[in-house]
């Protein structure tokens, strides 16, 4: 056959192949979601449950049956992606659309098409996750610490030596994951690029209803915002550091080494509260008053739900109380890392923690519990459109409830005895900048690390380094000791190893005073921010609710607009929160160098 007539032919059948299937019709991507949308839906309980029981129980077992169910998920998921393809170019009504959109970015770790490679990715993330909950720094071959243990011990400690000690303890848990994670990035790019994303950081920055570009331009719009008071908060606590241990191990113009801020990972700094040379009860000693009440882990949680009933929320159902773990259990290995879940999409709301009676795992709690609360509160959305407005607002809900745990709201519920007298709120701002504001920078460069990860700018070659040199850049802190690449740092933080994206809680720890503002507001409280607790406001928790029911179903600049007024996220209001605090800061660093 001549090529002419080959093409003709061609051409010919390509012809009656569109006639045989004309362009779809509105009711036909209808029906398609519908369906979609029943088979994830139904999908999604199964992962939930096996998840639950791999991370309450980690075993060869149950990893298989955990990475099974996502396996299953994620070839359902990526078929309908695949299907939905034929509707590209339809005109749809808007929330018809969104539905397309949302279906297209809901894997978090997108898979190849081909079986072999996908069942790959899935064995490797949950052996990931395995590795990170049976994660251990064993002293001596009896004597093993989980992350539970070195949380409590790097957040009590004062010896350089035995800080230092932990540290590379448990830094140690990364380096095997190294491989497995390098293979993991290429196998879910190739996924990523199959739905026709340029990678798998792309397509999670294309989920923030703009173009990721301009995504990450208001990343960097809102680090320059807060940029200067977390250099301010970085240099006082340096001076003081530097005081404790000495100029040589602190030096007063570099970077703050990484074990001696009272956290493995130096993301909060709470606990070296004590160092800071505040005059002692200055300020309310929440881990103090939690041992007192002599509460236990369930108590803790009921004082947060109490929180969220305050404000007209229903109570959490009784199997909340019988199916959560509260506790680290003492005879099997769990994932540790607090999280809340929402099993069968409506009452089934639990959460998973290993507390401590301290203060901030009284945060935690009512971190968790904001996720729980949101998720009863979308129940009745489209299965794609029960999720937050973006990620970032699922972070920020519990902590806007715990920026109002204020020595009012303690006293109100008779935590506190009495309300410290006087008008220096320093001691109290200080307490809560080292929880949040030091933790802008690394929320921000968790995600900076892995999308130069997924875009190949950051190859298996350079995978420490060029974390350090994060590190460095946006917290000035500096490893203990020298690292290598024979290390894996990423690894040793959990959602690196669970492949959860992190750019939410940058967003979110900015987000939650701008709820916060919103709701003091609808109280009716006038005065400094920092000092306003909206407890037993009905009116701020019905705002508060408009906003949380809406889910995902339209862009998040209208969610925020419900609560706040605001389109934009913007950290005015953490600025304002922190106002007295920076300008003491100043004051303090006065002659002293800021920055590193
Ligand atoms: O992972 C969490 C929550 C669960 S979503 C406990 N957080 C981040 C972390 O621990 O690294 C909350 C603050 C930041
Ligand atoms: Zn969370």
């Amino acid at each position: 056959m001549n090529l002419l007539v080959f093409l003709t032919l061609f051409f010919f059948g390509l012809a009656i192949e569109a006639q045989t299937s004309p362009a779809p019709t509105v009711a036909e991507a209808e029906e398609f979601m519908n369906k979609a949308e029943a088979r994830l839906a139904d999908l999604n309980v199964k992962v939930n449950q096996a998840t639950w029981v791999h991370d309450n129980f980690i075993t060869e077992d149950t990893e298989a049956l955990a990475a099974d169910a996502n396996d299953e998920n994620t070839a359902a998921t990526t078929e309908l992606v695949e299907g939905a393809k034929r509707f590209e170019s339809l005109k749809m009504p808007p929330e018809l659309e969104r539905k397309f959109k949302l279906l297209k970015l809901s894997l978090t770790a997108p898979a190849p098409k081909d079986p072999k490679l996908r069942r790959e990715l899935t064995q490797i993330a949950a052996s990931l996750e395995s590795d990170y909950g049976k994660g251990k720094y064993c002293r001596k071959p009896d004597d093993c610490l989980d992350i539970t243990a070195i949380e409590r011990m790097m957040g009590a400690s004062r010896d350089p030596n035995e800080l230092k000690d932990l540290w590379i303890g448990w830094h140690k848990v990364g380096a095997p994951m190294r491989q497995r994670y390098a293979r993991f990035v290429e196998l879910s790019n190739q996924g990523a690029r199959e739905i026709g994303f340029k990678d798998t950081g792309a397509m999670w920055r294309s989920n923030y209803d703009m173009p990721p570009d301009a995504f990450s331009a208001d990343l960097e719009r809102l680090w320059q915002q807060v940029r200067p008071l977390y250099l301010s908060l970085h240099a006082y606590v340096r001076s003081k550091l530097a005081k404790k241990y000495g100029p040589q191990l602190v030096p007063t113009d570099g970077p703050i080494p990484a074990h001696l801020l009272g956290n493995p990972w130096a993301q909060e700094w709470e606990n070296i509260y004590p160092l800071l040379g505040l005059p002692e009860k200055s300020s309310v000693d929440v881990t103090a008053l939690l041992k007192t009440k002599n509460l236990d882990p369930k108590g803790m949680v009921k004082y947060g739900e109490n929180f969220f009933i305050s404000l007209g929320f229903a109570p959490l159902p009784q199997t909340f109380w019988e199916r959560s773990l509260f506790v680290k259990p003492r005879d099997r290995d769990v994932v540790c890392h607090a999280s809340a879940w929402d099993i069968d999409n409506k009452d089934d709301l639990r959460i998973k923690t290993c507390l401590q009676i301290r203060d901030v795992d009284f945060v935690t709690v009512h971190h968790e519990l904001g996720h729980n609360i949101y998720q009863r509160a979308y129940k009745n959305q489209a299965f794609l459109f029960e999720s937050g407005a973006n990620d970032g607002f699922h972070e920020a809900i519990g902590d806007a409830i715990a920026l109002a745990i204020t020595p009012d709201y303690l006293h109100r519920v008779g935590l506190l005895e009495n309300v410290p007298e006087g008008d220096n709120d320093i001691p109290q701002l200080l307490k809560q900048a080292l929880d949040r504001v030091a933790f802008l920078p690394f929320g921000l460069l968790i995600d900076q690390w892995r999308w130069k990860v997924f875009s190949g700018e950051v190859t298996p070659a350079n995978y420490n380094q060029s974390w350090w040199n994060l590190r460095l850049k946006y917290q000035g802190v500096a490893p203990p000791v020298t690292r290598s690449e024979a290390d894996f740092d990423p690894g040793a933080k959990y959602h690196v190893a669970g492949n959860v994206p992190y750019m939410r809680y940058f967003l979110a720890h900015i987000l939650e005073f701008q709820f916060y503002r919103a709701l003091c507001q609808a109280s009716g409280y006038s005065g400094p921010l920092h000092k306003c607790t909206f407890f037993g406001s009905k009116e701020a928790g019905a705002k508060f609710n408009k906003m949380l029911e809406m889910g995902q179903s339209k862009p998040w600049p209208d969610a925020l607009e419900v609560l706040t007024g605001e389109r934009q996220i913007d950290g005015g209001a953490l600025l304002e929160y922190f106002a007295p605090l920076r300008k003491w800061l100043d004051e303090q660093n006065k002659g002293q160098k800021v920055g590193w």
